[in-house]
């Protein structure tokens, strides 16, 4: 709060600037309707789940294996989507957990690698329609009484064989909450393989495993659609606005041509761009923002004063450039010149 008075100053010298260098998707919000997620259930397995208001990852469910899969579709390209061929430099989901695991579990998402290899049923890419049985899935169990294998193999052909991204383990044992797992290096590789197609076939989204019996379970798509008004009184009492933000999130934080000091995305990092994160500043020294908002460098959801260390440090020249950019006469320095001037002045009329 103390800071922010000298800022409020700065903050009268400029208009606001419209900048996007943080993108959403969360089916309900913004016009985005293209989640697709499901679980490939043994238990079921050839009922598609994909209506279903949440995800439940399992090892053992009574005895039957459950897979988890998500994608975000549309994500490249057009009027709402990442442009093609910049460099992402951040991307989060967000989950909300409506049953934990154990604590040492392995949350994996592994990033989906190509049209599914060994199906039963269908062609092509794992959709809505599929079920434990139309990908291939294993109907005969085990001596242990386990299915082998899941629906989309972690084997290098169907899915990364370890995962691209896990739960963070200390939020393993978190439930009714939203949960937040760092998958930049999905989107990275998805940038690089699919920047040419708006489509962006390369995007085929994760399949999500559990190597323990204990449910992992987020809220789906889907979720409020069958009762919207009980879903929105489950969000207002855990203080969400509403239930759509209950759904899965994927924030997606990229850079233009000028790299990640360049808030406003015109191809430099100039004056204009510290002025943003100036205004930012004043108004989110503590979040809770979007991670990479227009600002937040360091993408923890704040613009602070961590942020503007690496904004200078990126600032052409570096800080010393950035001194300079921003260097105004000191009070003294200006009564010297006054002096000076007045000295010429008063020589001129001897
Ligand atoms: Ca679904
Ligand atoms: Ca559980
Ligand atoms: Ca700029
Ligand atoms: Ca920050």
């Amino acid at each position: 709060m103390l800071r922010k008075a000298p800022l409020n100053l700065l903050l009268m010298l400029s208009a606001s600037v419209a900048v996007g260098q943080s993108l959403t998707f969360q089916d309900g919000v913004n016009g985005y309707d293209s989640t697709v997620d499901t679980e490939f259930r043994a238990a079921n397995p050839t009922d598609p789940q994909d209506e279903k208001e949440f995800v439940s990852i399992d090892e053992f469910d009574g005895g039957f294996q459950t897979q988890g899969a998500l994608r975000f579709e549309n994500l490249f390209g057009g009027a709402n989507g990442i442009p093609n061929g910049v460099d992402i430099l951040f991307a989060e989901l967000q989950v909300f957990v409506t049953s934990n695991t154990d604590a040492n579990a392995v949350i994996g998402f592994h990033r989906v690698l190509g049209p599914d290899l060994n199906r039963a049923q269908g062609s092509g890419v794992w959709g809505n329609d599929d079920t434990w049985f139309s990908l291939g899935g294993d109907l005969i169990p085990d001596g242990a009484g386990l299915l082998d294998g899941d629906p989309i193999f972690a084997d290098g052909l169907e899915a990364s064989i370890n995962p691209d991204s896990t739960l963070p383990a200390a939020s393993n044992t978190l439930s009714n909450r939203l949960l937040t797992i760092n998958v930049t290096s999905s989107l990275e590789a998805w940038a690089a393989a699919g920047s040419v197609s708006a489509s962006n076939a390369a995007n085929l989204g994760w399949a999500i495993n559990n190597n323990t019996g204990n449910g992992w379970d987020f809220l789906s798509a889907e979720y409020g659609t069958a009762d919207p008004v009980a879903a929105q009184a489950f969000a207002a009492a855990r203080s969400f606005p509403s239930f759509l933000d209950l759904r899965p999130k994927l924030t997606v934080v990229y850079a233009g041509a000028a790299g990640q000091g360049d808030i406003d995305l015109d191809g430099d990092v100039d004056l204009a761009d510290y002025q943003i994160l100036l205004n930012n500043m004043a108004i989110e020294l503590n979040g809770a923002i979007d991670p990479g908002d227009p600002g937040d460098l360091d993408f923890d959801r704040d613009v602070d004063l961590a942020d503007f260390k690496i904004f200078k440090n990126v600032f052409p020249g570096g800080a010393a450039g950035f001194a300079r950019a921003v260097a105004v006469p000191e009070p003294a320095g200006v009564l010297l010149a006054l002096v000076a001037v007045g000295g010429v002045v008063a020589a001129r009329r001897r």
